[in-house]
């Protein structure tokens, strides 16, 4: 059981999903976001804090011994928001992780940082990223982060190219990249405990039937995922009719980010 977790980004998606899931696996959970929190656990404590601002990070990093780190722009958007969270903000969170005793870090990147491959590419952890748009290039940014302060200064990082992390996949594409919490959750628990978890990239899927990715390169860690898609097939096919071959929400794995153009702050 881990002391203080902190998990950024704690007013959004998955970070509600997942935390009931940390009950049993830390003291505290310390929750950040610059959205509030409003029904806050006795287990649970509360930071307001902008990623862009690096004293704040560091008073928000002390006194941690994990970090689940959802926090930051998770859609394309104009530039000057992602480089606030996802670039200053990742670096203001390795450095004061470096600062901080090197606690572990689960990193949320995306499949949107290998968006541009096609859904008939199978990858692995070696695969070259080929990002969607600004958004992926920003998790690119945060993969590569990661990497130079395990070299560097030994703080591990396990990189997560997540996959559409919601209760239900929403579309034909999601059957392929869903990922449970659940999943999510045993996963994070593993990689926090496990003897050594260094800095791999791992796929976020669970266990679905039509899949892109392979994790075999991470299997050290132990980890399974045990939900599948195919419960939601049915449902998910009868809602619309498949889209053609050439749609980029068929042909892409990033689906219809890569029809995304380069936001402006004035659009
Ligand atoms: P979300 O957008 O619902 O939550 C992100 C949270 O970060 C929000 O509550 C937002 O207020 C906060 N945030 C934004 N800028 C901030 C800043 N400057 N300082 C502090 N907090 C800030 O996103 P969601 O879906 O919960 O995703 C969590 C993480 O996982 C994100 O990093 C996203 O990029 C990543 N991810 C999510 C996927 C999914 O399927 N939901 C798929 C791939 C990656
Ligand atoms: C992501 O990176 C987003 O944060 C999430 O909102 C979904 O769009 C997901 O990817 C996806 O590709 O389904």
């Amino acid at each position: 059981m881990l002391e203080k977790l902190l998990v950024t980004g704690a007013a959004g998606g998955v970070a509600t999903q997942l935390r009931p899931l940390f009950a049993d696996f830390a003291k505290t959970v310390r929750l950040s976001d610059v959205v509030a929190v409003d029904d806050v656990k006795e287990t649970e404590e509360f930071f307001d804090c902008d990623l862009a601002d690096e004293k704040a990070v560091f008073e928000l990093v002390a006194g941690c011994d994990g970090i689940v780190h959802l926090g930051g722009i998770s859609v394309e958007k104009p530039y000057s928001l992602i480089r606030a969270a996802n670039l200053d903000g990742v670096y203001h969170l390795y450095e004061a992780v470096r600062q901080n005793g090197n606690p572990r870090i689960i990193f949320a990147s995306s499949n949107h940082v290998v968006g541009y491959y096609r859904q008939d590419e199978h990858l692995d952890h070696t695969a070259i990223p080929k990002p969607d748009g600004l958004y992926g290039v920003s998790k690119c940014f945060g993969e590569a982060m990661a990497s130079l302060y395990h070299d560097k200064f030994g703080v591990e990082t396990a990189i997560v190219r997540i996959g559409s992390c919601f209760p239900e996949p929403a579309d034909r594409r999601m059957l392929s990249t869903w990922l449970s919490a659940q999943d999510f959750a045993r996963m994070i628990k593993r990689c926090m405990l496990a003897p050594r978890l260094g800095c791999p990239v791992i796929y976020g899927i669970s266990d679905n039937e039509t899949v892109w990715w392979s994790n075999e390169g991470t299997r050290y860690l132990g980890w399974r995922p045990q939900d599948s898609s195919e419960k939601f097939r049915d449902k998910v096919e009868a809602a619309a009719p498949p889209p053609g071959p050439e749609e980029p929400v068929a042909k892409y794995q990033g689906g219809v980010f890569t029809t995304h153009p380069i936001f402006k702050d004035e659009d």
